[in-house]
């Protein structure tokens, strides 16, 4: 299939839409290829905390900024995987491990992320990783070790990236996702909304994402958390309908990818997440710390599923039980 490449006006013309007929076009698109009331449920592990070489402006775990985080070295396999059994007892259908790697190195490190990897995978979740730069053979090792799906945002426009961070480009992170997809990896690839960039940034993001041909099988949206010591603490907050018409935009532009609410929920009320689902969102991390920063309880994420009618995605007895009692 070859994708069609949005101009910015084009998007632009999907963005301002009446918010009725916006979130209209995003439920016939969500409708066409998902169950509308399935909300997949992931869990997140930072596996490797802090001291990241990057210096991209908006994380805690940069070694480029004074943020009081507490460095941690490479979690064991075995610990890893006692978290993961940990997170499908709680309701996860995905565990995702993100490491503060600038790249993957060859070497004892990768070689226990394959175990934790592997470990994992015989557990029966979907098994993400996010490990920063990779090449090829990498992607491939771990693919075979049961890895699925491999995310790597683009985080936002090609004009913006370079005030966000400066120690790698645009093109290295769109090389790292042609070899994750060369390799027969999911690809999960988003951004982050709230870091001083317009509208038209957001836009060109999506555009950008919706042209990778094939379109990522996942799109996190994250709302910047800020982060005291980070240049970008003391941004404001993105105006909550902007960040539903981008929820709803990302969602037309790309049917059947699976739009996840991501960072920045703690910020959103009930009500905010609502339109987010309406709009077109479908996952979430659930419970209460992301890598290094607060997300809202798993209580309290069932809470408001369940009084909005959505239930989780490809969920595991123990989650319906789980959910039965919530
Ligand atoms: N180091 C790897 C990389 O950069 O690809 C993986 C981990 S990195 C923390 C994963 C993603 O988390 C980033 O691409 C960014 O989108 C998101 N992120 C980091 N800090 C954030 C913050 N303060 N607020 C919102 N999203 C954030
Ligand atoms: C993504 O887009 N958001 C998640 C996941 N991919 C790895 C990470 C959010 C991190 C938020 C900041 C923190 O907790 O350190
Ligand atoms: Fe490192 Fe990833 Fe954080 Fe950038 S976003 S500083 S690459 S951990």
């Amino acid at each position: 299939m070859i994708n069609r490449i949005h101009d910015l006006a084009s998007l632009r013309a999907i963005y301002e839409l009446p918010l009725p007929e916006l979130i209209f076009r995003a439920q016939q698109a969500q409708r066409a290829h998902h169950d509308p009331a399935a909300v997949q449920l992931c869990t997140l592990q930072s596996i490797k905390t802090g001291r990241c070489p990057e210096n991209c402006a908006y994380c805690p775990q940069s070694a480029h900024h004074d943020t009081g985080l507490e460095a941690e070295q490479l979690m064991d396999a075995a610990d890893i995987v006692a978290s993961a059994r940990r997170a499908r007892a709680g309701g996860a259908a995905r565990f995702c491990m993100g490491a503060a790697w600038r790249e993957v190195r060859d070497g004892p490190q990768f070689d226990s992320v394959l175990d934790a990897v592997r470990g994992v995978s015989a557990l029966g979740l979907e098994v993400c990783c996010t490990l920063g730069m990779l090449d090829t053979p990498q992607a491939a090792r771990l693919r075979e070790a049961g890895c699925t799906v491999y995310n790597h945002n683009l985080d936002t426009s090609r004009e913006f990236y370079p005030e966000i961070i400066s120690t790698r480009t645009y093109d290295d992170r769109l090389q790292t996702l042609a070899r994750v997809r060369a390799a027969g990896l999911q690809v999960c690839s988003g951004g982050i909304l709230g870091m001083g960039e317009s509208v038209d940034d957001r836009l060109k993001m999506l555009g950008e994402l919706a042209a990778l041909d094939p379109q990522p099988d996942s799109v996190p949206i994250n709302a910047l958390v800020p982060v005291a010591g980070t240049p970008l603490d003391g941004q404001a907050p993105v105006d909550p309908i902007e960040f539903v018409r981008i929820i709803a935009t990302a969602r037309i532009l790309m049917p059947r990818a699976m739009v996840r609410l991501s960072a920045g929920r703690t910020a959103m009320s009930d009500e905010m997440q609502a339109l987010c689902y309406l709009a077109g969102a479908n996952s979430i991390f659930l419970g209460e710390k992301l890598l290094t920063t607060p997300n809202p309880g798993r209580s309290d994420d069932m809470k408001l599923l369940a009084r909005l009618g959505l239930h989780p995605l490809a969920a595991t007895p123990r989650v319906e039980e789980a959910c039965a009692h919530a």
